[in-house]
């Protein structure tokens, strides 16, 4: 039923909602008796409640790689790229931080201490030269310090390590991705891209909506090895508009630009499925044109391709039985298809 599995998400987030609100009554009474009462008793469990709640917030089951709700940070890092990201935004924290409070504390200080009413004779100062130096010397030591990691970080991103082991095109086209596997025997691998529609979910063996999230989840996935270079090179259909690759577990984003051949890299590091979106406003249709990445051991990445390129439909079936270990969920899906 379409309209059930529409519902499916709603009915998890009351489900949380509930759960949470029945313990939060819960603390409130034992808060209220251990008030009372003073019973040591009392108060342990007030605590073992309060970590169930919080175990009960923090609960995730399996997911693959993808925004979550409520996130402040970024994604796990997948690739080495973006472990360097992570380590440069937490970098530059060390620096944003105390030069806000800093320059916070100065309003404070300029507010409250010269103030026009505490100050009935302005001061007529303009100049102090030491002052000067230090304004402008400083920022532009904190800009270097910021600028020589960040710049070294860009040339990482942007140089192709020579010798890739997997080359792939992605071609953007409204409103869908389309991949090439370069150099995939006589009949290249080839195949389009689309959001995976509700009604087909269970066609596809899809319906788990931690692994397959609306919206994110694609009809075929890319599909590569793991710990292998993979160069990837990125466009726009000709007659189409600018769309972007973006996956930000691997550091990627680079533009499709219509006739112009962008290239980037990554070296996924873990097994998973990744989620990732067009990234530039491009039409209508921006938000559902999903990128998502399959990353698998080489035995399995090569046993895709040789299947892939004959019978793509039957490769994924393989793919997805053995990566999500239920190969039911694809008999299910084989019978509804029929
Ligand atoms: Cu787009």
């Amino acid at each position: 039923m379409p309209h059930r599995q529409l519902l499916l998400p709603v009915a998890a987030d009351a489900k949380l909602w509930f759960e949470a609100h029945r313990m939060a009554r819960i603390l409130r009474s034992i808060y209220r008796r251990s008030a009372l009462e003073g019973d040591y008793k009392v108060i342990k469990k007030a605590y073992a409640a309060l970590t169930a709640l919080v175990c009960l917030l923090f609960a995730s089951g399996t997911y693959a790689d993808q925004p979550m709700p409520w996130q402040a940070t970024l994604q796990p890092a997948a690739t080495p790229i973006m472990r360097e990201i992570h380590w440069f935004e937490q970098y530059t924290l060390w620096f944003i931080v105390p030069i806000t409070l800093f320059v916070l504390v100065l309003l404070l200080v300029v507010c409250f201490k010269f103030r026009a009413s505490a100050n009935p004779v302005p001061s007529k100062t303009s100049h102090n030269t030491i002052i000067e130096v230090i304004w402008t010397v400083g920022p532009v030591l904190v800009l270097l310090f910021l600028a020589i990691p960040s710049f070294t970080l860009l040339t990482a991103q942007l140089t192709l390590p020579e010798n890739p082991d997997v080359t792939i095109k992605a071609t953007a086209t409204q409103w869908q991705w389309n991949y090439e596997y370069e150099g995939s025997g006589e009949n290249p691998v080839a195949f389009d891209s689309y959001l995976l529609k509700e009604p087909d979910r269970a066609a596809a063996g899809k319906t788990d909506l931690a692994v397959y999230p609306r919206l994110l989840a694609v009809d075929n996935e890319l599909v590569l090895p793991v710990n292998k270079t993979v160069r990837v090179l990125v466009t726009a259909a000709p007659t189409d508009v600018i769309h972007a690759f973006a996956m930000p577990s691997f550091g990627v984003k680079i533009d499709a630009v219509p006739g112009r051949l962008n290239e980037t890299w990554f070296r996924a590091e873990r097994e998973g499925l990744f989620y990732g979106q067009c990234s530039e406003l491009c039409g209508k249709d921006h938000a559902f044109m999903p990128i998502a990445i399959r990353v698998v051991s080489e035995d399995k990445y090569k046993q895709w391709l040789t299947t892939a390129a004959s019978d793509l439909p039957g490769a994924y079936k393989t793919l997805i039985a053995a990566a999500d270990g239920s190969a039911k969920t694809v008999d299910v899906a084989e019978n509804v298809a029929k």
